[in-house]
């Protein structure tokens, strides 16, 4: 019953959903995916305490001759069960990247519109101005709606320039809220590249915001900002929002309150390649963190073979807790911009991560904070090698090898009703013109590479997108602008969509339908189902990186410049 925001209604209400962390009433149902049994009143908003994660992800990046270059993220989504009115139902918030935790971009929300245009302003609620480039996608919690861009439309005359921005608007209105405005890495624009923004999709839990900035920050932020003061240990805000070379501003009301900050190039050696692109994942008092450790600028080597890639901070302070002891780097083709997944597989909690080197690895969730002072190793426990036939030593030579590279990750993988569902290939700039989808059975223990196989899928010449599943169904969208509707049980295409533009942004499944939007602008809907029925079509005002989600009987569609909260207009049935 949780399989679609269609099949949701429970006696008459709505599944809810929301948490983004465990809570003792938590427990996995038989599928493995996360249930929550127990949230607080405030999260709740009344009603069964049940719910389900949905999620989803995504990201992308842009090229490097060309004009800009850019990445982005996805997220999850998760939903709140509550007493519903008989035309509007919705299940809640979407506090983080896809689903908790199965990352799958799937919502319960419903009551969600199936047409909409942004020049006649049909079922368009409020327009949010973004900068020039958005490559997050937007989470919505707690009354507020927060989403990643860059700083060319200022919001703070004294905060111009290229900058990172996190920007936090009203759930109700759009008015603008405050922003986290972080100044550039000038050391080398292929840490940070030109314009392209905060790209990482934050996770919010309750009153704190977890986001990964352009400068390779694990911060953790008040939701309510500076406007009801400074909190927390960090209080240097007006430094952190200064360049280095520039004399410090004051601070507005309109400026984040940082709480604490853990910096993983200073700590840790990572070499961010582009821009760090990471979805926190949090899980009781820990926060996953990838890396985004990368190669150098000639796109050859690899600066810091040592530097972990999936890290764990303790989510209350930000002190690094455990590090993988894969020693990955090496094996990087491009960098690591595919964020961490949990979900639990033969009764134990696993933690899913696709490594820079095209292996899915499962590690044990971690249970217990270590004493102060000590770091943890994380334990492998299962492997599966995407690529096994690929290149395996010296991997940054095959760089811009258009027929022979390693593969790669760029999306999140998804877990769904014991199965993982990953997209990867060849790197979209640099690598082989070949990706895939597959299905993984992630059980047992050890190197899965021979085994561990359902199926897979050949999509077209590269990916970026996460995949979505419902109703036995799964949908995956590629940079050659190929909507595929998948079999989950055979692998077997049910049908395919040639949409104008390539797909950076993962499709995104609610009330019976797919949403899905390209790199020219293009948004499509779907119905939800084995045929292929197209319900809308229609021209954006700019290229979508971002990933559509939905809270709260709303859809957001953030194009690179607007964000839009799109929803029925008054007296518009289903
Ligand atoms: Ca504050």
């Amino acid at each position: 019953m949780r399989r679609s925001g269609r099949s949701l209604a429970l006696n008459g209400k709505l599944a809810v959903n929301h948490p983004a962390s465990r809570t003792p009433e938590e427990s996995l149902d038989r599928s493995g995916e996360l249930v929550f049994a127990g949230l607080p009143p405030r999260q709740m908003r009344g009603g069964r305490r049940r719910q389900s994660a949905h999620a989803f992800q995504k990201f992308a990046r842009t090229d490097v001759r060309g004009y800009g270059r850019l990445l982005s993220f996805a997220c999850f989504v998760c939903f709140v069960v509550e007493p519903l009115g008989p035309t509007r139902l919705h299940a809640g918030d979407q506090p983080q990247m896809g689903a908790c935790f199965s990352r799958n971009m799937v919502s319960a929300e419903m009551g969600l519109p199936a047409a909409f245009d942004l020049d006649t302003g049909q079922n368009v609620l409020w327009t949010g101005r973004l900068g020039s480039e958005s490559h997050a996608t937007p989470v919505v919690a707690n009354g507020r709606i927060l989403m990643g861009t860059n700083n060319e439309a200022p919001r703070n005359e004294h905060r111009d320039g290229d900058r990172g921005v996190l920007m936090c608007f009203d759930e109700e209105s759009g008015a603008f809220q405050w922003q986290l405005v972080v100044p550039k890495i000038t050391t080398s624009r292929f840490w940070d590249w030109p314009r392209a923004g905060i790209c990482s999709t934050p996770a919010v839990e309750g009153d704190r915001v977890y986001v990964v900035s352009n400068r390779g920050e694990v911060m953790c932020l008040d939701l309510a900002g500076l406007a009801n003061g400074n909190d927390g240990a960090f209080q240097d805000e007006a430094r952190h929002a200064t360049p280095a070379d520039e004399p410090v501003l004051p601070l507005a009301d309109t400026d984040a309150d940082i709480l604490w900050l853990f910096d993983m190039i200073q700590e840790l050696n990572v070499r961010q390649h582009d821009s760090a692109h990471a979805c926190i994942l949090i899980d009781g008092p820990f926060l996953y963190v990838n890396t985004s450790n990368g190669v150098d600028d000639t796109h050859k080597e690899i600066h810091s073979p040592d530097a972990p890639s999936l890290i764990v901070v303790e989510k209350a302070t930000g002190r690094l807790v455990a590090v993988d002891r894969e020693r990955i780097g090496p094996r990087i083709f491009h960098s690591t911009w595919s964020s961490p997944m949990l979900a639990e597989v033969d009764g134990q909690r696993r933690i899913f991560f696709a490594g820079g080197d095209g292996v899915i690895y499962a590690f044990e969730a971690l249970k217990d904070i270590p004493p102060a002072g000590e770091v943890l190793g994380l334990r492998r426990v299962w492997s599966f090698d995407l690529d096994p036939t690929g290149p395996k030593e010296n991997v940054q030579q095959y760089n811009s090898n258009r027929k022979v590279s390693p593969t790669n990750v760029k999306s999140i993988p998804v877990f769904h009703d014991g199965r993982v569902y990953v997209t990867g290939g060849g790197d979209l700039w640099w690598g082989k013109n070949e990706s895939w989808l597959w299905c993984l059975n992630p059980s047992g223990s050890g190197d899965a590479t021979t085994t561990g196989m359902v199926w897979r899928y050949r999509l077209g010449n590269h990916v970026m997108a996460s995949p979505a599943v419902a109703d036995g169904l799964v949908f995956a969208a590629d940079c050659d602008g190929t909507l595929h509707c998948v079999d989950a049980a055979t692998g077997e295409a049910c049908w395919t969509f040639e949409a104008n533009g390539a797909f950076w942004a993962s499709p995104f499944v609610a009330d019976g339908k797919v949403y899905c939007a390209t790199q020219r602008g293009w948004a499509y809907v779907f119905e939800l189902g084995r045929e292929q029925k197209q319900l809308h079509s229609v021209k954006l005002d700019g290229p979508v990186s971002a990933t559509p989600v939905a809270a709260n009987g709303r859809l957001y569609l953030a194009t690179m410049r607007n964000l839009f909260a799109l929803a029925l207009a008054t007296g518009q049935g289903e």
